[in-house]
């Protein structure tokens, strides 16, 4: 069971003689500066690169093509001292007791982001609690019994041997602190055990502390590094002044004072969002709803999806915080100090993945720390841009670590893709949309996206009379091309948003650019000989090939070009090509996909895929499995159950627009339309039965054209609905709410 506070994550094992606590902190990472491989951002500090990408673009216009081999000799690069992000430990708990374990249990409450271990044992009642607590920063343990002197437990700590260890013990605070071998990255935690009715001892070893016969034990661990969001050195002071007020200010408060502020703050932000799709409450333990999916029980189907649901909120709030880093492939729960892909930022889908139901799922504060990191990225970013392609703005490509990592790595499937920080900028211009915040778009979006604009404005290059990237690779298959459909999908979007955030904050100047560079730009929408979405300028699909990367429906999602309202050809182009790449893949590749069959408004096909996931993705505690682990299959498929129940990326609401015919009969709460609006929508036997409405700011909405009536909650008047475009139009009041409900057409 995985807990944790954003910049702290801690999963439970929930051993009845041992009880193991695998530590996470966010921040402890190898390689960077000061790694003893060396480090140089993926930038040559020697040697002509944009040479080598001109040679590439030389042999692209006389070939059209190239092998990524090839490619990767000429542009690629071995890199030194990337690192990986570590495991911080383990927090290990001895726990006496006698006699046979009776009416275990172990569960992990989502509404109060709480776990709890229960059991019986020699007559005694045991029970354990944890918490990850962000306004504290620290981790809970409480261990308790239904009789007085019942507990007596050694904690330890166990630290893996790659760094330098210290262990000291004072009065019932153990303290480690040590340095990376690797890059000499300071870390520290702190352990603080508490009792009643015992006095607090050392336990055996230097790394323990240990109580006999208390009532009740409380643990307190909070960690930190020296680590900085500051490049070029990434280092800031030495975390023992900070670490000891966080323990010593969370000592000071009782168990209940601490469950409490966790709560109002873990509450505040789960309990916005409802989903109700006729889910029991089985007494069935998880792995077991899991085994028994698609096995015919519909009400047990149910609840798993709903509870995956709303698990991916669960862990978005406990993996990504303001304050620290973003969440990475494996949230903030990793157990190697050698991790799959480094457990880095991958983005040319995986991070940006992970912030998919931040915004619609009304969880947009959790995304702080993705744009704390991405604005990290524009001093080495630039320094790329300029080395590497010789343009102006920023960029990076296909990975980055936590010390501003823009540069390339020589892994030929994989090493070129300087759209990433194109495809980045989404997300600064929709959670704009989506909360209206211009003091956003000012200060923080545009310039970002601005000196990104420039970087794509200076690469591009002239084919004829049209604007082509070059080189261009579609991740992460194929050979090299010119204006493969994701590049010019991707450069289009950003022109587009980029343009519409210059011409809303005055600048025209730069606007204009982007319009005369927007007419020559391929759109990258092709439709090819077997009446798929291209994803090559020329039609080299393979219509066998089942490649996880659907990288040329970029459009359809996370853009918003295609729909089928207003692209019916463009919407069909990309069935068939999703039809050939069928509903399998690695796990966040069937998320994606449950995206795209909502935005094609195929509830029922989103949900088989959904169930798919189920089957051959999803681990017993619900994590997704790339294989192995990885949490972007878990957060894009809590985006696309999202997806298939309210949309508004297209020009309106679109409420219910792929309701499978699995869920009959619902409720959801509190999901977030673009424009700052607060969505709930009630159907039955399929069909919408009300939706309330609520706007942050005074502001212009649409709807499809339907029978049914709008009125203000609070003096029911009607609203006045303008047709025009096959919507109709109209003013919510900020602050108002205001209800939906279909007229009926029976007589
Ligand atoms: C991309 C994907 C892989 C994996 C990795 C972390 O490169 O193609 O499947 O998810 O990221």
């Amino acid at each position: 069971m995985p807990i944790g506070n954003g910049a702290m994550g801690a999963v439970i094992f929930g051993g009845v003689e041992q009880e193991v606590l695998q530590l996470n902190e966010k921040t402890l990472w190898e390689g960077g500066p000061g790694s003893k491989q060396g480090y140089d951002f993926g930038v040559p500090p020697k040697g002509d690169q944009v040479a080598a990408l001109k040679k590439v673009q030389g042999i692209l216009a006389k070939q059209g093509r190239m092998s990524p081999e090839a490619a990767a000799e000429l542009m690629g690069r071995d890199i030194k001292g990337y690192g990986n992000y570590q495991n911080f430990g383990e927090l290990e708990i001895d726990i006496a007791g006698q006699g046979e374990v009776s009416q275990y249990r172990r569960e992990l409450d989502l509404t109060r982001g709480i776990a709890r271990v229960s059991y019986a044992r020699g007559g005694i009642r045991y029970n354990r609690e944890y918490f990850y607590s962000y306004p504290d920063q620290t981790l809970v343990v409480n261990l308790s019994a239904d009789r007085a002197g019942a507990i007596s437990v050694k904690a330890a700590l166990d630290i893996p041997d790659n760094r330098s260890v210290t262990f000291s013990r004072q009065d019932g605070l153990l303290t480690v602190q040590g340095a990376l071998h690797d890059n000499g990255l300071i870390y520290e935690g702190q352990l603080v055990v508490r009792a009643t009715g015992a006095e607090v001892g050392q336990g055996k070893g230097n790394n323990s502390l240990s109580v006999q016969n208390a009532d009740s034990v409380t643990l307190l661990f909070s960690a930190a590094t020296n680590y900085r969001q500051q490049y070029p050195d990434y280092r800031g002071e030495h975390p023992h002044r900070a670490l000891s007020q966080t323990v010593n200010a969370a000592l000071s408060k009782t168990l209940t004072q601490l469950r409490d502020a966790h709560l109002e703050d873990y509450q505040a932000l789960f309990s916005r969002v409802s989903l109700d799709i006729g889910q029991i409450a089985p007494n069935v333990p998880t792995p077991e709803l899991l085994a028994q999916y698609g096995k015919g029980d519909a009400a047990l189907d149910r609840t798993l999806e709903a509870l995956y649901f709303q698990f991916g909120r669960y862990l978005l709030i406990s993996s990504s915080r303001a304050g620290s880093l973003p969440a990475n492939l494996q949230g903030v729960w990793n157990h190697s100090n050698t991790p799959p892909w480094n457990a880095d930022y991958h983005v040319n889908i995986n991070l940006q993945m992970n912030y998919w139901p931040a915004l619609v799922t009304n969880l947009a504060e959790t995304a702080t720390p993705l744009y704390d990191f991405v604005d990290s990225l524009v001093e080495p970013g630039r320094v790329s841009a300029q080395k590497l392609v010789g343009a102006k703005g920023w960029t990076l490509f296909l990975n980055t670590n936590i010390y501003g990592f823009t540069g390339v790595i020589a892994w030929p499937t994989a090493f070129w893709q300087p759209e990433s920080a194109a495809w980045l900028m989404q997300h600064y211009y929709e959670h704009y949309l989506f909360t209206g915040d211009e003091a956003f778009l000012a200060e923080r979006a545009y310039p970002i996206m601005k000196q990104a604009a420039q970087f794509w404005l200076d690469a591009l290059v002239q084919d004829d009379d049209s604007l082509v990237v070059s080189p261009s690779f579609s991740p992460e298959h194929g050979d090299f091309t010119v204006a493969a459909a994701m590049s010019q999908q991707i450069v289009t979007e950003l022109f587009s948003n980029t343009r519409a955030a210059a011409l809303k904050l005055d600048d025209g100047g730069f606007a204009g650019k982007l319009t005369a560079a927007l007419a020559k730009l391929e759109p990258g929408l092709r439709i090819g000989s077997w009446g798929q979405l291209q994803e090559w300028r020329v039609d080299l699909d393979d219509k066998t090939s089942q490649h996880r990367h659907v990288s040329q429906l970029y459009a359809l999602h996370p853009g918003r070009v295609i729909s089928p309202a207003q692209t019916p050809t463009l919407a069909e182009a990309a069935k068939v090509t999703l039809n050939a790449r069928g509903d399998g893949g690695t796990g966040w590749s069937q998320a994606w996909k449950i995206n795209f069959w909502a935005r094609l408004l195929d509830g029922d096909r989103a949900h088989k895929v959904l169930g798919e996931q189920f089957k051959r993705s999803t681990l017993p505690n619900l994590w997704d499995n790339h294989p192995p682990f990885q949490i972007d299959g878990n957060f894009g498929a809590t985006a696309g159950i999202a997806e298939m129940l309210l949309q508004s990326h297209a020009g309106h609401i679109a409420l219910l627009p792929a309701l499978p015919n699995h869920w009959p009969k619902g409720r959801v709460k509190g999901l977030r339309a673009r424009g700052g609006l607060t969505v709930d929508i009630h159907w039955r036997d399929g069909a919408l039965t009300q939706a309330t409405l609520r706007a942050d700011q005074t502001g212009e909405f649409a709807l499809p054209a339907g029978n049914y009536q709008l009125t203000r909650a609070d003096t029911g008047q009607a609203l006045a609905l303008k047709p025009r475009d096959g919507l109709v139009h109209f003013v919510l009041a900020g602050g108002q709410r205001y209800h939906l409900t279909p007229i009926s057409s029976k007589p």
